[in-house]
């Protein structure tokens, strides 16, 4: 007995090491950044480097809200074909919706007019492809789309450079999650409620 509880135990530690939580803002979003120095970065991921599609540091950084990190990452013009992606896991609000944003830094050449792909792992809604790795996203947060967990857990959203007329750079990601309808009448209701108390 004592050795399957040992073994269990064992079990256990291996999937925690395996499968790192999240940290969420106060207010239930998630960001994910690209450099260590930033928010989750255990979950960011970028496809392997080397010439012609290098990855860098950049010194370039997003002034968004809720970042803290130093700096960002960009992919050269050279090919396309590279990647990166965030891989969070939603303890909160399972099976439920979450809108997925984006921000990138306006310093320097750092437009990306490159149409960017998106492939996701456990979930299913948001857009095939985007242009919200452009203008949209300089220093502030541009709405991607809203995607549905299909699975609790873990959730991985990859961007791939389809085109390379410029840098693809990465920053920062944002996920929040949507009220599910029953949340939102509870809210409306407690409003009410209140204003009845104080009238
Ligand atoms: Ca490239």
């Amino acid at each position: 007995m004592k050795k399957v509880l040992g073994l269990a135990c064992i079990a256990v530690l291996l999937c925690g090491l395996s499968v790192q939580a999240t940290t969420s803002e106060p207010d239930g979003s998630i960001i994910v950044e690209s450099v260590s120095s930033g928010k989750n970065y255990a979950d960011y991921l970028e496809s392997p480097t080397g010439w012609p599609n290098s990855w860098a540091a950049s010194v370039a950084k997003s002034t968004a809200d809720g970042l803290t990190g130093t700096g960002s990452r960009y992919n050269s013009t050279a090919a396309m074909g590279a990647w990166f992606e965030i891989s969070p896991v939603l303890t909160a609000n399972p099976l439920g919706e979450w809108e997925l944003y984006v921000t990138t830094t306006s310093v320097g050449n750092t437009i990306s007019r490159s149409t960017t792909g998106i492939v996701m792992t456990g979930a299913t809604g948001l857009p095939a492809t985007t242009d919200a790795f452009g203008t949209a996203s300089f220093d502030d947060w541009a709405l991607v789309g809203t995607f549905a967990k299909s699975d609790a857990g873990q959730v991985t959203i990859r961007f791939t450079e389809d085109d390379h007329d410029w840098r693809l750079y990465a920053d920062g990601v944002k996920l929040v999650p949507v009220p599910e309808p029953a949340t939102l009448i509870l809210l409306v209701a407690g409003g009410l409620f209140l204003r009845r108390r104080r009238g």
